[in-house]
């Protein structure tokens, strides 16, 4: 299957574009180097900067169309207030996480930052997150053990090292300098520090309790807007590095064992896409399924609420649970 940057790529946008340079000094070929070097990608396509998103447009909005579907605005509401069926009382559901991206307004995107800058950001956010209530700890990768760091991505809490799409996309430059995890005790609030996104706010743990997980996240993103000014713009939500976390920049999963279903994939896809669902191996992005567990996540995050991004991943799970059970 072609990416959606090579599908929107003609001759004629490439030709209006390959001058073009943001004022941080992003350019279409860096743009589009990831999806370039790895024919496999689904978009193919990072922002460097803000300013990308516009300057860019004629590739990047038909990417967004496709990928969030129609959307007339975009509007922030996060809240837990509304959530129905938040509580999915089912031992097929092994762990929830939602998670967000956030990135600090003044700085270009982690694809275009200089190393410099990426320890700023670093830096602000560790401070930041000293207030928070929730009493956790940052860690450097740096000063991490490899034991530890391999056992943190082992157990689903920490980000990989050499994704090759983040890799050609500039994303991992000057590895591990500036890169970090915060979390508290029992590792149920999770912040990633420059990854694919300055942050991601994580909160996650055991079970199938997603109005829990939700309300955690929310107390704890309120908590950091009052020391971080996140970019956003009103056209396209929280500015993120990758076109398919604009918006809400969310991303609602459940680890779920769908045994039956894991055997008839194309009634499975078919679900997953009626559902606005997406379907991911259990470590995380472009990894596959083991045991007949699946990460099932909502799909569209853009001209949507958070709210609706967390009913959309519980409505489909209830709808795919009860399909797996039918067998
Ligand atoms: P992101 O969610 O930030 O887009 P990934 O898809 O790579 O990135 O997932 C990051 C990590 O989170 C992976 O280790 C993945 O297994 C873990 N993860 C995702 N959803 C869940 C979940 N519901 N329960 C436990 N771990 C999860
Ligand atoms: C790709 O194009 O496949 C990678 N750059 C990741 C794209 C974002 N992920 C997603 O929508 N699943």
């Amino acid at each position: 299957m072609q990416s959606l940057m090579k599908k929107y790529l003609t001759d004629e946008v490439y030709g209006e574009l390959k001058n073009l340079k943001t004022k941080s000094g992003y350019t279409i070929d860096m743009a589009i180097n990831s999806g370039l070097k790895n024919p496999d990608s689904s978009i193919g396509i990072y922002a460097g900067d803000v300013e990308s998103y516009e300057l860019f447009k004629s590739i990047f909005d038909p990417i967004i169309q496709e990928y969030h579907g129609e959307y007339e605005a975009h509007k922030t509401a996060l809240h837990v207030e509304g959530l129905k069926g938040g509580n999915i009382e089912d031992d097929r559901i092994v762990s929830t996480r939602i998670r967000v991206g956030r990135n600090l307004t003044d700085f270009p995107l982690g694809t275009n930052v200089s190393k410099s800058q990426r320890l700023e950001v670093e830096n602000k956010i560790k401070d930041a997150l000293d207030n928070l209530t929730c009493q956790g700890k940052y860690y450097s990768l740096e000063s991490m053990s490899e034991n530890d760091r391999a056992k943190l991505i082992k157990d689903h809490f920490l980000f990989k090292e050499g994704d090759r799409f983040l890799e050609e996309a500039g994303l991992n430059r000057d590895w591990p300098s500036g890169r970090g995890i915060y979390h508290n005790e029992d590792k149920t609030f999770l912040v990633w520090v420059n990854e694919e996104d300055q942050l991601r706010i994580i909160s996650m743990q055991q079970g199938g309790n997603i109005k829990e997980v939700f309300t955690r996240l929310v107390l704890y993103i309120n908590e950091l807007e009052k020391y971080l000014e996140f970019a956003y713009s009103n056209k396209l939500g929280f500015i993120t590095s990758c076109p398919t976390n604009l918006g809400t920049a969310m991303r609602a999963s459940v680890h779920v064992k769908l045994p039956n279903l894991a055997k008839d994939m194309s009634k499975f896809e078919k679900i997953c896409n009626e559902y606005h669902l997406q379907i991911r191996g259990i470590h995380g992005e472009h990894s596959k399924s083991e045991e007949g567990i699946f990460d099932i996540s909502n799909k569209r995050r853009l001209g949507v609420s958070e709210i609706e991004c967390v009913q959309d991943m519980v409505n489909g799970v209830n709808i795919l649970l009860k399909e797996d059970g039918e067998y």
